[in-house]
């Protein structure tokens, strides 16, 4: 709980020296912590614009390339690509990256990512006057094949399970 409101200040913070009232608010930022020789991960979170805006650029210090992504079936495998449009967000509809689902896709890891640590993920939004707004979330780690359990907010949201 401590860390979501920790995001959650972070994100206002930097809404708010981008000059504008922030219009997209992050919640439940995490990254899956990796294993020996794991070279991606995925980082998941809650996004709800107040304003119809897409998350166009996604970047983070810890990996070398950096995607948005998602899960889809295609001829009964469940195979992952890459969002190129970006994400919308439509005004007041909150949009879930999970497991299973969109994610931002970390690549080309510089190094392992262990469970508690901070990741900072800088987001970039488009609105629909072209006009942009970036935040930087940080996003904690939790343990690989644990998420749910590890989730201090995951009781609170019955919608959270994978
Ligand atoms: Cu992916």
């Amino acid at each position: 709980m401590k860390q979501l409101l920790i995001s959650t200040l972070l994100a206002l913070t930097a809404s708010a020296w981008a000059q504008a009232p922030a219009n997209v608010e992050v919640k439940d930022a995490w990254v899956r912590a990796t294993v020996a020789q794991q070279k991606s991960t995925g980082a998941f979170m809650q996004l709800s614009a107040r304003a119809d805006t897409r998350l166009v650029d996604v970047s983070s210090p810890i990996a070398g390339v950096v995607e948005l992504h998602e899960m889809a079936m295609e001829q009964d495998v469940m195979r992952m690509r890459a969002v190129k449009a970006g994400l919308a967000l439509p005004a007041g509809k909150p949009v879930e990256l999970k497991p299973g689902g969109y994610h931002v896709m970390l690549m080309d890891l510089k190094g392992p990512v262990k469970a508690g640590d901070v990741v900072p993920v800088t987001l970039v939004f488009e609105g629909q006057g072209g006009q942009r707004e970036t935040l930087v979330v940080k996003a904690t780690a939790r343990p690989l094949g644990n998420a749910a359990a590890a989730a201090p907010a995951a009781a609170d949201h019955s919608q959270h399970k994978h």
